[in-house]
């Protein structure tokens, strides 16, 4: 079975309760459920994780590597910052959408800039939640499974 992760960076666990202007109403765990049905339904297996922490993101996408098929990474602020996560991307060769909630073209100019965009297979921003079930049917399309 097609195995696709959904890699969460720092301060998303919050979705839901702050900031609603900005990255709407549901919470992380709606997304996961969404993500999850949306890949049952279209026999690929999805596995949701979230961390605060840049060294826990590294290990878990370094562990991808033999386990999942491709990567669905909302890396949040780390996207702008972080040359460890780039590295990790192209080091690990699978897949990579990175993915915002947030259109980060249209906020601050610091948003602008990403370290992983030119490793990774496309960028899906600016649709909300439902950015998620977007980048896995371009995983899907990527990998050759059927809608
Ligand atoms: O739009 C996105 O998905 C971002 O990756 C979100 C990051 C931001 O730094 C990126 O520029 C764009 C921030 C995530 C913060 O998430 C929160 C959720 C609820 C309340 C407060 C923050």
């Amino acid at each position: 079975m097609t195995s696709i992760l959904i890699l969460n960076g720092p301060n998303l666990n919050m979705l839901g309760t702050r900031q609603p202007e900005i990255y709407g109403h549901t919470t992380l765990e709606d997304i996961s459920r969404r993500c999850r049905d949306h890949g049952a339904a279209r026999g690929i297996s999805v596995t949701v994780e979230q961390s605060n922490s840049e060294g826990t993101l590294l290990d878990l996408i370094q562990s991808a590597r033999g386990v999942h098929d491709g990567i669905v990474l909302n890396a949040g602020a780390y996207t702008h910052t972080s040359i460890a996560l780039r590295d990790a991307i192209s080091a690990v060769a699978l897949p990579v959408i990175e993915l915002h909630l947030s259109n980060i073209h249209a906020r601050d100019a610091f948003r602008h800039h990403s370290y992983i965009a030119p490793v990774a297979l496309g960028v899906i921003c600016g649709f909300g939640a439902a950015g998620y079930t977007l980048a896995l049917d371009a995983l899907a399309g990527q990998l050759e499974i059927e809608p």
